[in-house]
């Protein structure tokens, strides 16, 4: 029987932890029928999922798994009742940083990177969105559409099951992954912000803090205009300034207020600063040395492990690059911030999408490193 006290379950919709007491529980025999099952009073000294008791239903005496969150309403996955962690985390960036792409080539690479887990989603919508997404990117070979603006992301749900031991017991984790649009991430603190998406940021055990280095008018100067376009999302963003300072301080205002913290405090959450499109600064007589780490090809899976001395190394080199090309307001704005960050370089698709916005095959480049950073420091992981 499945005991509750050491659950370290939270909706993830509301980000409230999920005590028994805070969900509902239905019993749900086919498709047309459902009831409710309260919890008896055993079950909650015993901290235990209830039972089916109703004579003639065809759960009698089965233990129900199907519930909802008090707090929010909304309808709980089975297992995101049953894991040993809950991880999770929230991207946020400007319109067009490559938050989406980033994501679904993330999720694509630990579903076939050959990492010992086993990846399913949680529900429907995960599995359908996720669908759309890599079918886009990995069979019509086309960049996706900007993620809507104005309305809450929903959470996209895995379970990742660890086969890692060979013990009887395969350790899980829910991993909960948040998108929202660029758009409403750059107006953090200006406008009435959707509720749901306050949480989220609040929430998330890491943040990802997408910037894309093609805002940066030393990079855009030294390359090629057809790359640009071709890499670029928008109308709006090709002409927009770099303005990841600003956001970085209006975000981690925001996330301080929301938890509580004090101004003169760094804030006490992983944040995973994230260089996208790589592939397009290879172009750069300023840009990284051919033989610089950053562009070797990433160790951290092979090994099975977080292999720390490359990540700093990245680190020590995207920091020096954005040093050159005039970016230290940017990084004293994050180091400011945040007590814990680490900064990653990735290309979602290998190499940039040609002026129609196909891509050729895809090939992506340390996007698993965050991810890898986070594991790591959950004790998931070693790290080496
Ligand atoms: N060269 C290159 N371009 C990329 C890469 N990833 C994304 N892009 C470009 O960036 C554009 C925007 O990517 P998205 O993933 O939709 O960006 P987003 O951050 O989700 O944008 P919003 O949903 O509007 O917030 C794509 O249409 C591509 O043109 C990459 O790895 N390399
Ligand atoms: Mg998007
Ligand atoms: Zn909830
Ligand atoms: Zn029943």
């Amino acid at each position: 029987m499945f005991n509750f006290r050491n659950s370290t379950a939270i909706c993830p919709y509301c980000m409230q932890k999920l005590k028994l007491g805070n969900m509902k529980f239905f019993c749900v025999p086919d498709e047309d029928n459902r009831h409710e099952v309260r919890l008896s009073l055993t079950d909650r000294i015993k901290n235990r999922l209830p039972v089916c008791k109703r004579s003639f239903c065809r759960n009698h005496g089965l233990t129900i798994r199907e519930a909802s969150c008090r707090n929010c309403g909304e309808k709980l996955p089975p297992q995101i009742l049953f894991h040993d962690k809950f991880l999770s985390f929230c991207a946020v960036g400007v319109a067009g940083a490559g938050k989406s792409s980033y994501l679904t080539t993330l999720v694509h690479e630990l579903k076939y990177s050959g990492l010992p887990w086993v990846l399913q989603a949680m529900d429907v919508e995960t599995t359908t969105r996720s669908q759309i997404n890599e079918q886009n990117v990995y069979e019509a070979r086309h960049c996706l559409k900007g993620t809507e603006a104005g309305v809450a992301p929903k959470p996209q749900l895995w379970t990742i099951m660890d086969n890692t031991g060979k013990g009887e017991k395969i350790p899980t984790y829910a991993l909960a992954i948040y998108d929202g649009a660029g758009e409403d991430c750059e107006h953090i603190d200006y406008t009435p912000l959707d509720s749901k998406i306050s949480l989220y940021l609040s929430g998330a055990r890491m943040l990802l803090i997408m910037f894309d280095p093609l805002l940066l008018s030393s990079v855009r100067s030294e390359i090629r205009y057809e790359t640009l376009n071709a890499s670029m999302a928008t109308e709006r963003q090709t002409s927009a300034p770099a303005n990841m300072v600003n956001m970085v301080n209006s975000l981690s205002n925001y996330i301080r207020r929301h938890c509580n913290i004090s101004p003169g405090k760094r804030i006490d959450r992983r944040a995973a600063v994230i260089i996208t499109k790589l592939d397009a600064l290879t172009e750069m007589v300023n840009g990284f040395s051919s033989d610089s780490t950053i562009l070797k090809e990433s160790p951290h899976v092979k090994n099975l492990g977080f292999v720390d001395s490359d990540s700093k190394m990245v680190d020590l080199e995207i920091r020096d690059w954005l040093t050159r090309q005039g970016e230290t307001a940017f990084l004293g704005a994050i180091d400011a911030n945040f007590k814990d960050v680490r900064v990653f370089g990735v290309s979602s698709f290998g190499r940039p999408p040609d002026i129609h916005k196909r891509l050729a095959r895809v090939r992506p480049h340390r996007v698993l490193d965050p991810l890898m950073w986070m594991l790591a420091s959950e004790g998931i992981v070693p790290t080496i």
